[in-house]
C-alpha cells in the first residue's frame, strides 16, 4: 500500500483491521488457546474486512476477490437477528457489555503474589478505545481489601491547623458547586514488574495499574476554607481512610491549593464504584494513585509531613548509595503502545494503526515519538484531541508491517519538555534496587510469525 493510500484510508478500513486481530485477547493463561483461536479466525477475518477494503480501493487485502467468488453467508444470508423480533428493553435496570464482549476483564497479574485482601487488579489497556477507563474496568489497589461504605453513615471530617473542626456528612458535600474534570491515576507500582527484567506478558499486566474517569467533587481548598484552615507558610495535609488499612498520606498544600486536587464522589458520570473508594475520595491529580485516598473520612492540616506507615513501607525509591526518596509524588511523563502488544496476534502482514496512550503527572502531552526499528529512528505520531492536563492522551500512527521482526516503542514529550526515558537512563539515575516509578520506554517485539511480545531494550 503506497503511503498516500494510508493517509486515504477510510477509518471503518482502519477500525476493522484491528477489531478482528488483537481484540479477542484473553490473559496470560490463555494466550495459547487465543494464538488458536486468532489462526481459525484468520479466514473470516479476511473475509469481515473485503468490504473496507474494496471502499478503500485497498487492493493489498489478497483473498478478497477469491472470497467474493466464494460467496460469503455473512453478507447473502440474512442472520437471525434480522428476521425475528428484537427484545424488549433491558430487563435489568443497569445496563451490560454484549456477551460477546466477555473476554473484556480486569485481571490479576499470574506473576504477583496476592493475599485476599493486599491485592491487585489491571485494567485490560488492549481492549479499550480512547482515554475513559469503563468504570467496571477500574484497576483495583486495595491494602486491606474493598469496603461496602453506607453513604448515610459516612463522615469527613476536616481538622488540625484549622479554626473550626467541621464534619460533613453526603449530602453537605454533594449540594456545593461541584467541578468534573478528566484525569488519569496511576498507582506508583505499575510497570514495578519491569523492573526486573521479567517478560511482562501483556500490556494488562505491564501498565494496567492505570485509569482515567471524569471525577466530580468539590475542591479540597473550599472545604479547607470553610473550616478556616490556617494556609500560609509551610502546611501539608494528612488524608485519611475509613477502610481497615485506615490508609493515610501526606499531600503537599501547594497542591490543594492549585484547585485541583478534588473530594469527589463521582466518576464517570455516576457515583464512585466501591472498589474505587463509594462514597468519596481524594483526586490528587498527577500524584501518584496511594494519595488518592478512598472511602475518606478526613483531611487534617498540619505542617510537617507526618511519615505515616503508608509512608514508611510503600512507594519508596531505593536510591544507588543506600539512600531513599520517600516522597515521590509526581507520576512523570510515560506512554505506551497498546497496539500491537504483548499476547496479541497480527494476522498477517500489510495495513495496521498503531496506537497507545501517553500521561503526564505534570502536565499536558507535548509529542509522542513512535519507533517500529526499536529505537533508531522515531516518527511523530497524530494525538487524538482532546489532549487535557493530567489526562490520558491516545495516539496513533499508521504502519504498514512487511512481515518481519520489528521492536515497537512509543516515546512521550510533556509540555515541560520532558522526555520519557529508555530503561537505560533510568536505571543509570535509579541503581538496581528500586521497583517503584518505572516510567521506561516499553519495547513490544512483532515476531515474523505476528506473535507480539515484551522485550527490553537498553
Ligand atoms: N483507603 C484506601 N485508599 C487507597 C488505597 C487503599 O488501600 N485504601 N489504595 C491506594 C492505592 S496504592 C492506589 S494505587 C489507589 C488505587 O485506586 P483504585 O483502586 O480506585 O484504582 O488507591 C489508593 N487509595
Ligand atoms: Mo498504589
Amino acid at each position: 500500500m503506497e503511503d498516500h493510500q494510508l493517509q486515504m484510508a477510510p477509518a471503518s478500513l482502519r477500525a476493522g483491521r484491528l477489531r478482528k486481530a488483537p481484540e479477542n485477547f484473553l490473559g496470560a493463561n490463555d494466550i495459547r488457546t487465543v494464538r488458536a483461536e486468532a489462526r481459525r479466525g484468520r479466514r473470516d477475518f479476511i473475509r469481515n474486512s473485503f468490504a473496507a477494503a474494496m471502499a478503500g480501493g485497498a487492493a493489498a487485502y489478497a483473498g478478497a476477490q477469491e472470497t467474493v467468488g466464494q460467496g460469503d453467508p455473512a453478507i447473502l444470508e440474512l442472520p437471525k437477528w434480522s428476521t425475528s423480533l428484537g427484545k424488549p428493553v433491558a430487563m435489568t435496570g443497569y445496563g451490560r457489555p454484549s456477551k460477546y464482549e466477555g473476554n473484556v476483564q480486569r485481571r490479576r497479574s499470574p506473576g504477583l503474589t496476592q493475599t485476599t485482601q493486599a491485592s491487585v487488579s489491571f485494567a485490560p489497556l488492549q481492549s479499550l478505545f480512547g482515554i475513559v477507563t469503563p468504570s467496571g474496568l477500574h484497576f483495583e489497589r486495595h491494602h486491606q481489601g474493598w469496603v461496602d461504605v453506607d453513604p448515610q453513615q459516612h463522615r469527613f471530617m476536616v481538622n488540625g491547623m484549622v479554626r473550626k473542626p467541621m464534619v460533613f456528612t453526603m449530602d453537605d458535600l454533594m449540594r456545593m458547586p461541584s467541578v468534573s474534570r478528566f484525569y488519569f491515576i496511576e498507582c506508583g507500582a505499575n510497570t514495578g514488574m519491569n523492573w526486573g527484567n521479567v517478560a511482562v506478558p501483556t500490556v494488562q499486566y505491564s501498565h494496567g495499574m492505570l485509569s482515567c474517569s471524569e471525577f466530580t467533587g468539590v475542591p479540597l481548598i473550599r472545604l479547607l476554607e470553610m473550616a478556616g484552615a490556617d494556609l500560609d507558610g509551610r502546611r501539608f495535609v494528612l488524608a485519611e481512610g475509613a477502610d481497615g488499612s485506615s490508609m493515610t498520606r501526606t499531600i503537599p498544600m501547594s497542591l490543594v491549593k492549585s484547585g485541583e486536587v478534588l473530594v469527589a464522589y463521582g466518576q464517570n458520570g455516576e457515583m464512585l464504584r466501591p472498589q474505587n473508594g463509594y462514597p468519596l475520595r481524594l483526586v490528587v491529580p498527577g500524584v501518584q494513585g496511594v494519595s488518592w485516598i478512598k472511602w475518606l473520612r478526613r483531611v487534617e492540616v498540619g505542617d510537617e509531613p507526618w511519615g505515616s506507615k503508608d509512608e514508611a513501607v510503600h512507594y519508596i525509591d531505593l536510591m544507588p548509595g543506600g539512600q531513599h526518596r520517600q516522597y515521590t509524588s509526581i507520576q512523570e511523563c510515560k506512554s505506551v503502545i497498546t497496539t500491537p502488544s504483548g499476547g496479541q496476534v497480527l494476522l498477517d502482514k500489510g495495513y495496521y494503526s498503531i496506537t497507545g496512550l501517553a500521561w503526564s503527572g505534570r502536565g499536558k502531552i507535548r509529542r509522542v515519538d513512535v519507533s517500529v526499528d526499536g529505537g533508531r529512528n522515531w516518527k511523530t505520531a497524530q494525538l487524538q484531541e482532546p489532549v487535557m492536563d493530567k489526562c490520558l492522551t491516545r495516539f496513533r500512527l499508521d504502519w504498514v508491517w512487511d512481515g518481519k521482526p520489528a521492536i515497537v516503542q512509543s516515546r512521550a514529550i510533556d509540555d515541560t519538555g520532558y522526555v520519557q526515558p529508555s530503561y537505560k537512563q533510568l536505571r543509570d539515575v535509579r541503581g538496581t534496587g528500586n521497583v517503584y516509578h518505572n516510567n521506561a520506554i516499553q519495547s513490544w517485539l512483532v515476531q515474523e510469525n505476528g506473535e507480539v511480545k515484551h522485550v527490553q531494550v537498553a
